[in-house]
């Protein structure tokens, strides 16, 4: 089915995140996925704790954004958007049904295997910075990452992207995903995987998705932000 004219896909974003999670929203994926396809869409901003609302609760069960809707669905999960994308439009997954399912395997791997240890070095230096079990966890979660990153570098080799010399679904969301710790020292230990990430982030599609997500936040934090960020800190 065709996209309607009259009904636009449609994602969902915040209004405002704090200045260290500019840039780094999950809607990023969706519309670099959007970008690499060629489809235009529409953004529905969500202001403070509108995402926990009933009327986004209906379309994101855990209220949280990304969602994305179109003519034939509405979904929730940056990777099953990313892999709607990618089915419904073509450029970003291979035609070959083996390649395509190594593409899909990297999609994967890279919200299940090397997400999990880079968010938590994002909780441990971030959202529960200063808690006491914080740094105490350092070290393991560093060495957690260095050895999934060695592995990957080692994988990686000397190729452009991790299936060969095409970009698919796999790249976007293995390059987000390593983007998490851009400059914490981490990725860049790797020269290779350092290289495949500017690689990814020096495509123009990635350029102009994050171009408008950082132009689409409000500049001054909503006045319930410091209370918000509060809560969110204890835990609550
Ligand atoms: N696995 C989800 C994670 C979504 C997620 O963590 N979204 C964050 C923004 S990047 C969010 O909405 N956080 C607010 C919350 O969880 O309440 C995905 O990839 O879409």
């Amino acid at each position: 089915m065709a996209i309607d004219p009259s009904f636009p896909i449609k994602i969902t974003a915040f209004e405002w995140v704090p200045e260290f999670a500019q840039g780094q929203v999950r809607d990023l994926r969706v519309r670099w996925a959007l970008e690499e396809v060629g489809q235009r869409y529409e953004v529905q901003y969500l202001a403070l704790g509108e995402h926990k609302q009933p009327p986004h609760r209906a379309r994101h069960p855990f209220g949280q954004v990304p969602t994305y809707q179109d003519n034939e669905v509405t979904l929730f999960e940056s990777g099953s958007i990313v892999l709607h994308i990618a089915e419904r439009f073509g450029g970003l997954l291979p035609d070959d049904r083996a390649a395509r399912a190594r593409a899909i395997q990297w999609m994967f791997a890279a919200l299940n295997t090397i997400e999990p240890p880079l968010m938590d070095y994002s909780i441990v230096t971030l959202f529960e910075a200063g808690k006491p079990w914080s740094e105490p966890r350092r070290p393991a979660v560093e060495a957690r990452i260095h050895e999934r990153l060695g592995e990957l570098s080692q994988r990686l080799g000397d190729r452009q992207w991790l299936d060969g010399d095409g970009f698919t679904a796999g790249d976007l969301l293995m390059v987000t995903v390593l983007r998490i710790v851009e400059g914490k020292g981490l990725v860049e230990r790797y020269d290779n995987l350092a290289a495949y990430m500017a690689r990814g982030i020096a495509r123009p599609g990635f350029k102009k998705a994050l171009a408008d997500q950082l132009s689409g936040f409000a500049q001054t934090p909503p006045p319930e932000a410091s209370a918000w960020m509060e809560k969110q800190q204890q835990g609550e």
